[in-house]
């Protein structure tokens, strides 16, 4: 039987188990990547493992997110990454240089290895057809030590591409299309092949931007296969050794079969608060912009930069809006600025943003109160943008540049003017000195630690009976921005007591307090959620500091890969309802018991939890692997790790 790309990409980094959906797999992790937010947990973690060198073909250490430097954290957390980095063999991409995925697919991602990558947005890497997965910094560290990933063999979903795109329709708005039909629930244990004819009209970064994205369906990861597109990208980024051809078989099999007509799309937009809330730019034309930024992992690239500058050339952002532009990488800023694209944007009215997260993240350029902003970045949970009140829609560089022009959401197709034909370029500007190589000489690197980098907190076992009370509860799509809010908190990311007075900050203002009341009393904190919990981010300080804070299980109708893993990691309990019903039983406050917890783990029985307050009993299941069942009795990753090398 003939085999698609993701089994083949698979079967060849298989070290544990078989390629049936479902089932828990092992894979052996070529590459590894990780941002600052995130990075420097993971690297505590790597070091805390003992592991002089790390054990991968190539690990890069970027600097994208935290780079406001209001205070010396973010500074410290750089020197930090900077020193470990050259200590242990992983090279490290300055600030400054680019937002690590932009970076990534530009300079070291190759088709058919593996990448996983401690930010949601890995799958990025799909663009030039390697499997490139989003996962928890603990995760990304052993993988860095030489440990191989373990996921649920996922089910393959094609998504068959017919025709081309029509003028003013870009890849923004192929994905926002999927997002439309598959929504942002119920689409773990998926990835998506994309494959058909239309494939080659895309270029590596149109396809990136769509595997992006998939990270707003919750699959998996999202892959490409390599063409000759792939090989003319990476020819012009100095890298044509890198390519091998990849595709899947003519008679390989899928899950399931989507099919798209890239020529019968048209603009579209995600509205607040949600990636999936989709409507047509034509539906929401006339709604009046205050805001407009163009940039993210997502919409960033050479090509989309080159757009924005020819629908301004010689004309003017509206007086009412404030235009934000960040290049993805150095490359791009140091291309559109030699080309004269930069002078046409700055001459228009853009402001010029740093190569880095920035605006998406919420680290600067909130928008004012009550604002209307449009933004080419791949999230818009409320509040994200640091102005809760702010409404942010989702949308391509053309209809982004529509709306800056125009002052009100507006179709590009209604300009009046001619779509910019945008050609991939030859060569790019091609600089890798602002990533730096590891020493050559380890032993003499001395790794420097900021006052504010403090030891991740250490996991303890499991109790037999959670006693303990309902400290908050929840409804569906809870994000881990709800969880563990960035924006102007991202720079306690290296102090998890500090950043846990944070946790649930925009639901419960008092929930951290009230946790740790209850730790020290003895009582156990449980939250209680409904579908889709843990959406969105990689960022495991949504399971480290509600551990933290004496957090022992969650109980949700659903959860999120990542989220699910990392509260496995950090020896948080994640269980689901057998019935949907029983979340209207379970209120905050509500005292309750979870007993025998040892025994039904080790047998891998249900569990009972008796609500003391309500005076119900409900059944609990989980869907725990063997090895995860361990992690959860050991306390958490690190300590079975410990437990596993004794
Ligand atoms: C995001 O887009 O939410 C982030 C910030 O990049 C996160 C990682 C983090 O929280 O540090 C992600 O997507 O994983
Ligand atoms: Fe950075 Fe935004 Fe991409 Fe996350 S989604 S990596 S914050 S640009």
């Amino acid at each position: 039987m003939g085999k698609n790309i993701i089994t083949k990409i698979l079967d060849a980094h298989l070290v544990e188990g078989k390629l049936e959906p479902g089932t828990e797999i092992a894979i052996r992790i070529d590459q590894t990547l990780t941002q600052d937010a995130t990075g420097t947990m993971a690297y505590l973690q790597f070091e805390a493992m003992g592991v002089p060198r790390v054990k991968t073909e190539l690990s890069v250490s970027y600097v994208d997110h935290n780079t406001l430097q209001d205070g010396y954290e973010n500074a410290d957390d750089h020197r930090y990454l900077q020193t470990v980095a050259a200590k242990h063999g992983i090279h490290y991409s300055k600030a400054g240089n680019g937002i690590c995925h932009q970076v990534h697919l530009e300079r070291f991602g190759r088709p058919g290895r593996t990448l996983l990558g401690s930010d949601s947005h890995t799958p990025t890497g799909g663009g030039v057809g390697m499997l490139a997965i989003g996962a928890g910094g603990l995760d990304v560290a052993v993988a860095m030590g030489g440990g191989p990933f373990y996921l649920t063999c996922p089910k393959v979903v094609k998504i068959n591409l017919t025709g081309k795109l029509p003028p003013w329709v870009s890849a923004k708005d192929v994905i926002l299309a999927i997002l439309e039909v598959l929504t942002t629930k119920g689409n773990v244990g998926m990835v998506i092949e994309y494959g058909g004819d239309g494939v080659g009209t895309l270029s590596v970064p149109e396809r990136a931007t769509i595997t992006n994205m998939g990270a707003e369906l919750g699959v998996t990861t999202s892959l490409f296969p390599s063409d000759d597109n792939t090989r003319a990208f990476l020819k012009a980024q100095g890298r044509e050794d890198h390519w091998t051809a990849f595709a899947a078989d003519p008679d390989a099999t899928y899950d399931r079969t989507i099919d798209i007509d890239l020529a019968g799309l048209v603009p579209r937009m995600a509205k607040p608060h949600s990636p999936d809330n989709i409507a047509t730019v034509r539906e929401l034309a006339g709604t009046k912009v205050d805001q407009v930024m163009v940039g993210s992992c997502t919409n960033s690239s050479y090509r989309d930069l080159m757009i924005v500058a020819a629908m301004l050339k010689g004309k003017r952002v509206h007086p009412d809006v404030s235009f934000g532009v960040a290049p993805g990488s150095r490359q791009v800023l140091a291309m559109i600025a030699s080309n004269g694209a930069l002078a046409e944007i700055i001459a228009a009215g853009g402001r010029i943003l740093e190569s880095t997260c920035g605006f998406c993240i919420g680290a600067g350029q909130a928008p004012r109160t009550d604002a209307v902003s449009i933004r080419t970045n791949n999230r818009n949970f409320e509040g994200r943008s640091s102005t809760k009140s702010a409404k942010v829609f989702l949308a391509s560089p053309e209809s982004a540049t529509a709306a800056a022009l125009t002052g009100v959401i507006t179709d590009p197709r209604d300009l009046g003017s001619n779509y910019p034909v945008i050609g991939m370029p030859d060569w790019f500007w091609i600089d890798d000195s602002m990533v730096l190589p590891p020493s050559d000489r380890p032993d003499s690197v001395v790794i420097t630690r900021g006052p504010n980098i403090g030891d991740p907190p250490k996991g303890e076992p499991l109790p037999d009976m959670i006693k303990g009370r309902i400290t908050i509860k929840v409804g569906d799509k809870i994000t881990t921005d709800h969880i563990m809010p960035a924006g102007s908190r991202l720079k306690y990311r290296s102090n998890i007591p500090k950043y846990a007075e944070f946790v649930f900050e925009g639901t419960d203002p008092l929930f951290s307090k009230k946790s740790l009341e209850n730790k020290l009393a003895g009582v156990h904190n449980i939250v209680v959620a409904g579908t889709s919990y843990g959406q969105g981010s990689s960022r495991e300080h949504a399971a480290i500091c509600p551990m933290f804070l004496g957090v022992k299980a969650v109980i949700a109708k659903s959860f999120e890969r990542i989220h699910a893993a990392n509260l496995i990691n950090f020896g948080i309990l994640p269980l689901t309802f057998s019935r949907d019903a029983d979340y209207d039983i379970v209120e905050a406050g509500n005292e309750l018991e979870i007993a025998g917890i040892v025994a039904a783990l080790t047998s891998g029985t249900d569990l009972s939890l008796m609500d003391i307050t309500a005076r119900k009993q409900i059944v609990l299941k989980y869907s725990l692997s063997g090895r995860q069942r361990e992690i959860l009795l050991a306390g958490g990753m690190l300590n079975y790790t410990k437990m596993k090398a004794k």
